[in-house]
């Protein structure tokens, strides 16, 4: 599972995890930030991210 997106390469796919775990309170690879939620914040980050890589 996908830990921290700045270690790979963040394409539509990461985007797409982000938006269907949306609100998900859960463990889940959408929650970027590791803040226990996957909201705006994470998506904000996606998107910064969007096409780079490491
Ligand atoms: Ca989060």
């Amino acid at each position: 599972m996908r830990e921290r997106y700045e270690a790979l390469l963040v394409d539509y796919a990461d985007l797409l995890t982000v938006l269907f775990a949306f609100g998900q309170s859960n463990s889940n690879p959408a929650n970027v930030n590791g803040d226990g939620i996957v909201d705006d914040a994470d998506l904000l980050a996606v998107l910064l991210n969007f096409g780079s890589g490491c």
